[in-house]
């Protein structure tokens, strides 16, 4: 039995549809802070869970027999510097609440994702290698890489299984966009498909890899799937698709919505968040160790979300 934390989050979202996909809908316990729709709530069961409460997660985790947990809860990174304690706070304490349940035997695999963010403003930005210097300047980066290395040491000092990847940024349509420094290549397509012009928050040659969401969660399931002795990186595996600025995406998005326009009007403190970040992955490691390959093109994916958030 698998348990999804999060799964009212941008990834959880479409993990849960896949894992149920995968593994059939009573497998896959979703859980979230606040209950979805009625209309998901019927697809499967779901617990209302605080990962941070760890008697109430001890009971799920009994309650269904629950082996393997994806651990999706995080706050992101433009959301964790306006709180910065409670950011770290969440982030890592609902982490070492499953690390000790996997250390005491009660789950037996765990995916905890980390992200680009984990790199930081000396990280050679153009092919960012699997190992290298990271010096994260955003709660949210120092968390993902204190639990990348927290998760290698409950590895190799308790044997547990966990695995995780250094997601790109995401981009997704069946959940809004969210407090993520990438979240404007979401939101502008929900801006396109209502025939509105979009104000953008990063500036527009700041180039920042990305994935689409079929490819994250192909590599997430790809990755927890893989036999144990293929998956020799037990910090998080970077993973790439494609890298583009946010005028080449505007430029894309005009051929399908002609008269569509981004204006950089609205440049934040998130471009400053994302200038310390790598520009394109070195995705090697996970190519070779357990033969990640994404699918979507950068074009095939601005299609496929205008064809979603149009429909
Ligand atoms: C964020 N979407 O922007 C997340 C992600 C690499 C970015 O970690 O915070």
């Amino acid at each position: 039995k698998i348990l999804v934390l999060g799964s009212s989050g941008q990834i959880g979202t479409d993990l849960v549809d896949s894992l149920r996909e995968a593994y059939g809908n009573d497998n896959v316990i979703a859980s979230d802070l606040k209950a979805p729709s009625a209309e998901r709530l019927a697809q499967g069961p779901f617990e209302q869970l605080d990962a941070l409460d760890d008697k109430k997660v001890f009971e799920v985790i009994k309650k269904h027999g629950i082996n393997q947990v994806y651990h999706l809860v995080a706050m992101l990174s433009a959301t964790a510097e306006k709180m910065p304690l409670r950011g770290w706070d969440l982030n890592m304490r609902s982490l070492f609440n499953f690390l000790e349940l996997a250390r005491e035997g009660h789950i037996s695999k765990m995916y905890w994702p980390s992200s680009i963010a984990a790199f930081g403003p000396n990280t050679p930005v153009e092919a960012t290698p699997q190992y290298t210097v990271m010096d994260p300047g955003t709660v949210y980066g120092i968390s993902k890489l204190a639990g990348e290395l927290w998760c290698d040491y409950y590895h190799k000092k308790y044997g547990c299984d966990l695995r995780g990847l250094r997601y790109p940024g995401l981009i997704s349509w069946k959940t809004e966009p969210g407090g993520g420094t990438t979240d404007y290549a979401v939101d502008i397509f929900h801006k396109a498909a209502k025939g509105e012009d979009y104000h953008c928050f990063l500036s527009e040659n700041r180039r920042l890899p990305m994935m689409y969401m079929p490819d994250a969660i192909k590599a997430t399931i790809g990755i927890m799937e893989a036999p144990a002795e293929q998956v020799k990186i037990r910090t998080s595996y970077n993973v790439g698709a494609f890298s583009f600025t946010p005028r080449e995406l505007s430029a894309l998005i005009e051929k399908e919505v002609p008269g569509f326009q981004t204006f950089y009007d609205a440049v934040d403190s998130r471009d400053a968040i994302a200038a310390g970040w790598p520009q394109s992955i070195d995705d090697q490691r996970a190519k070779q160790d357990w033969g990640w390959q994404p699918d979507f093109s950068l074009e095939a994916m601005v299609k496929d979300m205008l064809a979603n958030l149009k429909a």
